[in-house]
């Protein structure tokens, strides 16, 4: 990305938004990649003025941003979807203490499930967090949103969720490009009473929050960030994020009610503009968070056909649910994904498959072990569940051959944990770690065992035999299965039959990224 001073650029929502966060004098930033969101940190580490890092999960990420916001300085915390779920510990408290220097917290949502294992809806955390929500509808918008983010942020003393989806990350449109404005970084306060949760304190910053969402709700009415656009008196619509982009294409002539905040909800907003329409239509993506919310209002409007909460609203579709045309959303045809030629996982699930074994996967790019023609994969639920379910389903069937395996970066996000409670609870079994020296499936990002930093600096590397070791496990292996295939065989078969609970790191690196093993 190019860093220009006054000038127009090319740029993806996720590439805008970091050009943004940079004007608006962000100092820290921290991430777990994660499809469709990982651009976002690979753009703030170009800029000098930012510390960042590819944090070992999204719980560490978030607590290392939100306590540079509380040390003073302006911080964000950029996941996909699911990569909330993780840091939901740290941010649902992380409302109650609010911030000191502004917090923004960056969600990618996934409608369509591009990448993903679950479709869920960021908006509802909004309600459940009591924070603020903002949704850009175009890349220039995330670029512009996120400077807001900061100034909400600090003016209510509350987190900002900024929340974009996969085709605002990903497409791209001209922005313009402005100077860094420094945010001079605020002095560390000691406030026992703001940042130490114990209840009695707690309980205060409870009334808080609840003071707080009533100042945000009389903002929500006022900001430019929720804007009427008049048109037509007979068709308006209620939006927000991609869907108003798409829907302007094919209806430039109707009104709108655009939300860019949308929680808060700003409801004489909401109120008027429905009085104000012979036919006012709510359009969203995915769950019906603005529709749900509009009928205890009582106003009258019109949604989409339920079907429509699945998937992506793609603009083919926007003259469908405004003439209720269709019922079903038809799905594109699709080419399946899988492992690439050479790629080394390949040789774990040639084995795994001779076996015959249940195989407790995880995600990454060897859940694809999953698919013809190996299809030696048989669990996939979330990111470290490969170790855990080797345990749990061992713990329904001990008679049963199962084994777990689970990727170099996913076991370090969320493994090792697994493991102590298997080596402490004295499960057995076979975990294999398919340490491919990066992590593939995002598109190659580093983590503590790869020894490099996000900006490819040398740096302390994670020993994972060492470490499987310290975490309990009876043996631990590693192989370079390549080339390697007996000796390989042999020794899955001699842990397998072992009454023990066993590693065997299977090392060889991906085979598109250039690194020594
Ligand atoms: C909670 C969560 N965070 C992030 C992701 C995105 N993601 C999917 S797989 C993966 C890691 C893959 O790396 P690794 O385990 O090393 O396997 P590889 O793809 O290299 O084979 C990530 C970050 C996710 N699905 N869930």
């Amino acid at each position: 990305m190019a860093k220009k001073t006054t000038d127009k650029a090319f740029l993806s929502g996720n590439e805008a938004l970091a050009y943004g966060a940079w004007e608006a004098g962000l100092k820290v930033a921290c991430a777990y990649p994660g499809t469709p969101s990982t651009e976002i940190l690979e753009n703030l580490s170009k800029f000098k003025e930012i510390d960042t890092q590819w944090s070992v999960n999204e719980k560490v990420a978030y607590e290392v941003a939100f306590a540079a916001s509380v040390g003073g300085v302006r911080s964000l915390f950029a996941c996909k979807h699911v990569g909330l779920n993780v840091a939901m510990d740290p941010l649902m408290t992380s409302s109650y203490t609010g911030v000191n220097g502004g917090f923004v917290v960056v969600v990618c949502d996934d409608p369509g499930m591009h990448s993903s294992q679950n479709e869920q809806d960021t908006r509802w955390v909004g309600i459940y967090s009591k924070m603020p929500i903002l949704e850009p509808a175009s890349p220039a918008e995330a670029k512009f949103f996120v400077g807001e983010a900061f100034t909400i942020s600090e003016r209510f003393d509350t987190p900002v969720i900024l929340r974009m989806t996969t085709r605002i990350s990903h497409s791209k449109e001209d922005v313009e490009l402005k100077t860094r404005v420094e945010a001079p970084p605020k002095p560390l306060e000691k406030d026992i009473r703001k940042y130490v949760m114990v209840p009695g304190n707690a309980r205060i910053r409870h009334e808080v929050v609840e003071k707080r969402l009533v100042k945000l709700k009389a903002f929500a009415e006022k900001t430019k960030l929720n804007k009427v656009e008049v048109g037509s008196k007979s068709l308006g619509f209620v939006t927000s994020s991609v869907s108003y982009s798409y829907l302007k294409e094919q209806y430039p002539e109707a009104s709108y009610l655009k939300l860019g905040f949308t929680y808060p909800f700003c409801d004489d907003k909401i109120r008027q503009f429905s009085k104000s329409i012979r036919k006012c239509i709510v359009v969203e993506e995915l769950d019906p968070f603005l529709e749900e919310h509009m009928k205890t209002l009582g106003v009258k409007f019109t949604a989409k056909d339920p079907s429509f909460r699945l998937g992506e609203l793609l603009p083919d579709y926007m003259k469908a649910i405004v003439e209720g045309q269709i019922k079903k959303v038809k799905p594109v045809k699709s080419r399946p994904p899988r492992m690439c030629p050479g790629c080394p996982h390949w040789i774990t699930f040639s084995v795994l498959k001779k076996l015959g074994f249940f195989v407790a996967g995880d995600i990454g790019c060897y859940t694809l072990g999953a698919l013809p023609p190996t299809s030696a994969l048989h669990s996939c639920v979330c990111m470290g569940a490969g170790v855990t379910f080797n345990e749990g389903l061992r713990r329904a069937h001990p008679e049963d051959k199962i084994v777990g395996v689970v990727g170099d970066s996913t076991f370090v996000h969320s493994g090792i944990t697994g493991l102590v409670n298997a080596a402490y609870n004295k499960a057995k079994g076979v975990i294999f770690i398919l340490d491919n020296r990066t992590t593939a499936m995002t598109g190659g990002q580093n983590h503590p065992a790869t020894g490099l930093t996000i900006r490819d600096e040398p740096t302390k590397e994670l020993d994972l035999k060492k470490l499987c070791e310290a975490c309990g496990a009876d043996y631990v292996d590693q192989i370079d299965p390549t080339g390697n295939l007996k000796e390989y065989e042999t020794l899955v078969a001699e842990r397998i039959a072992a009454d023990a609970l066993s590693v065997i790191i299977s090392k060889h690196p991906c085979k598109l990224i250039k690194r020594n093993i």
